[in-house]
């Protein structure tokens, strides 16, 4: 592994990239960065997230002493918010990349403002984002007949299907790896389950017709890399034409019956419930079927992978050990109470919050109020459609005062259950599905 020359930090990214661009990729990337503070966002925040702070455009921003905190924002020491997002915690600015906390992703629905936001690199600007003008592509070598439409030729040509989806990004939960892996520090909010209208990528894909030798589908977004080299992609990732077949995978154009947020890909994007989040293209401007693997950016490992076999936690794995993460693995939260609530003794408590399985249903949820020694059955709803997260609740009561755990325990309808424990630590920390857990003081 190259490593970061020590003036790294110092140096202009351009400059970096002229001269190793796997150091800057990783500089950009894999820096581990803490949740940011407003002020700390504002001082290093681009022009673009600046202006989407205070809620429009800076026309004198050239006059802008760089570090300023707009006087919109500098009353109070607030944690700093995005635009369109409420209650999030930003854990990277450049890219943006913010989670949910669990108490706010209680909605059977994710609303919009509730839903993460993870970045690859740069966003296209919104003033350049016509909706009625913007066009997907579809070609690549096993397409017969390369098609452009417009979203209202989508919209008419393609029958219309609204479904709820759980996006969850691979790296959710990465802040728990011990030793700890580069990347953003999610802990359990990079999930959602909003709603999604849209058209199959099915009908799309046959209607410019497949070819018998069609593999795999890759995406490609309007986003940049996050250098600005516009010869780089900032992510361009695929599933498998099994996948993008399925009745549930969508091209979509609104989010909760609204146009898609901005951050979360407006005006078009894919939508793969079940698998890693980058599946789920953002910004969508092209749809590649390929006769291979798809290789865009961040298809190959170790990004989005996990070793072959178990490995030692903190071991070196050669990149042709991984394999590319597919379904996610079964995982619940506890979205009610939030964590840290004082309760009454005698009273019972309610718990609730969701669960989900990436491909699979779940079959059952446990819930332990005395560390995992013993388990009770939560009642769980079935999804409203396959590849959306099922609600549970219960109601558990407390024998005595003191400090108490809820710990919430999926299984899937294979019989898997989240583990109690981080499982199989990996270099780049994905697919941690242990049990969740909130705390409750009882008196
Ligand atoms: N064009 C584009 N699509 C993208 C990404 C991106 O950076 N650019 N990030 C991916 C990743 S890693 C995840 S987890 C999901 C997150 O979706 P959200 O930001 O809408 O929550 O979008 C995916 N699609
Ligand atoms: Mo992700």
């Amino acid at each position: 592994m190259t490593r970061l020359p020590p003036d790294a930090k110092t140096r202009g990214i351009h400059e970096l990239y002229a001269e190793d661009p796997e150091a800057a990729d990783r500089k950009l990337w894999d820096r581990e960065v803490d949740p940011v503070s407003r002020r700390g966002f504002l001082k290093r925040s681009s022009l673009l997230a600046m202006a989407a702070a205070v809620g429009g455009s800076i026309p004198f921003a050239d006059h802008m002493p760089g570090g300023l905190i707009p006087a919109a924002l500098a009353q109070s020491d607030e944690p700093f918010t995005l635009e369109g997002k409420e209650g999030l915690t930003v854990l990277n600015d450049r890219p943006i990349n913010a989670e949910t906390p669990a108490h706010l992703l209680d909605d059977d629905i994710t609303p919009a403002k509730h839903m993460f936001v993870r970045n690859n690199g740069i966003p296209p600007e919104v003033e350049s984002i016509d909706a009625d003008t913007w066009e997907l592509e579809i070609a690549g070598e096993s397409c017969e007949n390369p098609q452009t439409f417009t979203i209202a030729d989508l919209k008419e040509k393609f029958e219309h299907h609204t479904l709820q989806l759980q996006v969850e990004c691979g790296g959710n939960g990465r802040s728990e790896y011990v030793p700890s892996a580069s990347g953003n520090q999610w802990t359990t909010g990079a999930v959602a389950c909003p709603t999604f209208t849209g058209v199959r990528l099915r009908d799309v894909l046959e209607a410019c017709g497949i070819k018998d030798d069609a593999f795999y589908i890759g995406y490609y977004g309007a986003d940049r890399h996050a250098s600005g080299d516009p010869n780089k992609e900032a992510i361009s990732r695929g599933v498998p034409m099994e996948k993008a077949l399925e009745d549930e995978s969508l091209i979509a154009w609104a989010m909760n019956d609204e146009d898609i947020p901005y951050l979360n890909g407006y005006p078009l994007r894919v939508v793969c419930g079940g698998w890693p989040g980058s599946v789920s293209g953002k910004w969508l401007k092209r749809i590649v079927i390929r006769n291979e693997k798809h290789d865009g950016a961040k298809m190959g490992a170790p990004s989005y992978s996990v070793p072959k076999h178990p490995v030692a936690p903190g071991s070196n794995v050669p990149n042709e050990d991984f394999e590319t993460i597919e379904s996610m693995p079964v995982k619940s939260l506890v979205t009610f109470p939030k964590s840290g609530i004082d309760h009454a003794l005698g009273e019972a408590m309610e718990v609730r919050g969701h669960a989900w399985a990436g491909d699979l249903a779940v079959k059952e949820v446990h819930v332990s109020i005395d560390f995992g020694a013993t388990w009770q059955k939560a009642e769980l709803k079935a999804p409203p459609n396959r590849l959306a997260w099922q609600r549970w609740t219960t109601s558990v009561e407390f024998p005595e005062p003191g400090y108490y755990e809820v710990w919430a325990k999926a299984t899937d309808e294979e019989g898997r259950a989240q583990p109690m424990v981080v499982p199989g630590w990996n270099p780049k920390g994905y697919l941690n599905n242990a049990c969740h857990r909130i705390a409750v003081q009882v008196a």
